[in-house]
């Protein structure tokens, strides 16, 4: 069984990996990866020479390139990571968030249909996996949760073009019948996650004792999943979701972006003995994100009534475990934060008023 996953040296693309290789060696896997400025081949060290996987150094925008991979390793299994994710870069420049994202997909949604199609049916056991997040489902007020039957309303160009991929598949199943499943998850925090993101961003600059860039008053909230349960869940779907399905992933835990600020302050110092007052005074209040949505809350109930996924993570432990992760990996920190990472953190944060 050959499974492609793309966008397998990001973030949540390589928890899966790092899980699944060792876990499944009858599986082969290929990673399809353009190695952008969020993927870091040191986390995929302990597999890179695992005998059931490879790296296909592959832009998912370049369709030939595609092509010969399918020819040479044809796909039985699609696993669809790869995207530009983060929400501030598609407010500053959203082209490379529809190319990837909207037209990407569309290639491997093509290459799905040619190569499992035998005349008007598809070959059995053929699963394309597209991973998606709340965002498409745009803002909540203070109460109510995303289920999978929310309305689509958009607020940034990376979840407008998050919502036109998941339109993308969807009608591939209705007219082609292309057998497919979505996820939707909520904010991902953990090991390995590119320092741009609220969590990671924040534990490197109080290792460094760097001011904390707070949108707004900090009072937006987000639900937050460890990755390793986002894995665990994708890893059910694939074995036991049914086709044309779609499931909302999250583990019911909603905070204030301020109060993970201050958590975060507190096991910093707990960890390097720095004084938590220290900490605390380098939050600064800068000005908002535009379109900033307020609050993302997912209703988690299908997967776990149809599938019997659970998280097993709580958000105190999944922190904790974080930090800890960012402290002993030091040369994966650094191999991430090269010149151009310090021209990203330029750009969004140069020209932000501070609040206070
Ligand atoms: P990431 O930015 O850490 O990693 C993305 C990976 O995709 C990188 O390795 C990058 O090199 C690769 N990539 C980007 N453009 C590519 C292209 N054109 N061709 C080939 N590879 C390309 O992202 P992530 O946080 O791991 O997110 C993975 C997926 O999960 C995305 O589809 C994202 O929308 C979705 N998601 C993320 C979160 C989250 O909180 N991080 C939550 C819900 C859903
Ligand atoms: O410096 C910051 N200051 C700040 O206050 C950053 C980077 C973020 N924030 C706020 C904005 C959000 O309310 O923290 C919250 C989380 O921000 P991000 O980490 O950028 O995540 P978010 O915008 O919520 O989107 C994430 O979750 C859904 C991922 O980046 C997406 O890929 C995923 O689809």
């Amino acid at each position: 069984m050959n499974v492609w996953v793309t966008g397998g040296a990001g973030f949540i693309g390589s928890n899966f990996l790092l899980r699944f290789v060792p876990e499944r060696p009858n599986w082969y896997f290929v990673n399809i990866d353009k190695l952008g400025y969020a993927a870091n081949p040191l986390s995929l060290e302990p597999i890179a020479n695992a005998p059931n996987y490879r790296l296909a150094h592959i832009d998912i925008c370049d369709f030939e390139a595609l092509e010969r991979l399918a020819v040479e390793c044809p796909p039985d299994i699609i696993v669809h990571f790869a995207a530009e994710s983060h929400v501030d870069r598609s407010i500053l420049g959203p082209r490379a968030f529809v190319q990837t994202n909207v037209e990407g997909t569309f290639n491997l949604l093509e290459i799905a249909r040619r190569h499992w199609m035998r005349g008007r049916s598809v070959v059995d056991g053929r699963v394309f996996h597209h991973v998606s997040t709340d965002e498409v489902f745009g803002s909540l007020g203070p109460t109510g949760r995303f289920s999978e039957e929310s309305r689509y309303d958009p607020s940034s160009p990376y979840a407008a073009t998050k919502a036109a991929s998941d339109h993308l598949v969807r009608a591939y199943g209705k007219t082609y019948g292309l057998p497919f499943r979505i996820t939707n998850s909520s904010n991902n925090y953990g090991p390995r996650q590119f320092p741009e993101k609220l969590i990671p961003l924040m534990i490197l600059n109080l290792l460094e004792r760097k001011p904390l860039p707070i949108y707004g008053r900090g009072l937006n909230v987000r639900d937050w999943l460890y990755v390793e349960d986002h894995v665990d869940a994708i890893g059910v779907v694939i074995e036991k979701g049914r086709n044309g399905e779609s499931y909302n992933i999250g583990a019911h835990c909603e905070r204030r972006n301020i109060d993970v600020v201050d958590a975060l302050c507190q096991i910093v110092a707990k960890h390097t003995g720095a004084s938590v007052e220290e900490l605390l005074a380098l939050k600064t209040f800068v000005e908002d994100r535009p379109g900033h949505d307020l609050r993302y809350a997912i209703d988690a109930s299908k997967i776990q009534r149809e599938l019997g996924w659970r998280p097993k993570e709580s958000f105190e432990s999944g922190l904790e475990k974080t930090v800890r992760w960012y402290i002993e990996n030091r040369r994966w920190v650094d191999a991430v934060r090269s010149g151009a990472y310090l021209e990203w953190i330029e750009a969004n944060y140069g020209r932000r008023k501070r609040l206070s």
